[in-house]
């Protein structure tokens, strides 16, 4: 018997070698992997880096995916893109060529050794609201809205970038 397809939504972040062209690839690789389809891709927003601030600014992203991996070995697949892009993560919260985070599947809440879902810092974090709330503006964590959410953490400055990103593996 085949899984049914889950919505799932994956946080994106480089802030190192091409920061923009790392993101606009991953979204396209986002949509090859296998059992999945691509739903959307939120706007690239820019912002300082939550954590350490001697690195530089963060490129970030959320899309949205309907896929029928397991969280699991959806989990593997997004590592694997991530070394594909040799991650390089030389500290912890230190710069990183690509990062992809699992941030909800389905309304699953997932406590596993290698993976927590929903994200644990996704309603502190403004560079994962506000493409979120681009893509779902309806959704709720833990019974309040992302703009509720957002709300708590203005003190956190984001940028909404307006380069154009071209659809996944569009042909022109
Ligand atoms: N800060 C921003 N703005 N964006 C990120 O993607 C990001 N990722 C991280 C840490 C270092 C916590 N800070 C970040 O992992």
């Amino acid at each position: 018997m085949t899984s049914p397809f889950q919505l799932a939504y994956i946080g994106l972040g480089s802030n190192l070698e091409s920061p923009i062209e790392q993101i606009c690839q991953a979204l396209n690789e986002l949509a090859t992997l296998p059992l999945t389809r691509w739903v959307a891709s939120s706007s690239l927003y820019a912002s300082r880096p939550v954590g350490p601030q001697d690195q530089p600014d963060f490129i970030n992203a959320v899309a949205a995916l309907e896929t029928r991996l397991s969280p699991l070995a959806l989990l593997d697949q997004l590592q694997a893109l991530e070394q594909q892009h040799r991650r390089r993560r030389q500290r912890h919260w230190g710069p990183r060529t690509l990062d992809l985070d699992l941030l909800l599947y389905g309304n699953d809440s997932i406590t596993h050794p290698r993976l927590h879902v929903p994200h644990p810092h996704m309603t502190v974090r403004a560079f994962v609201l506000a493409p979120l709330n681009e893509l779902a503006p309806a959704l709720t964590l833990h019974h309040q809205s992302l703009s509720a959410w957002l709300e708590g953490i203005k003190d956190q400055p984001i940028e909404r970038l307006t380069v154009s990103t071209r659809e996944p593996n569009a042909t022109i």
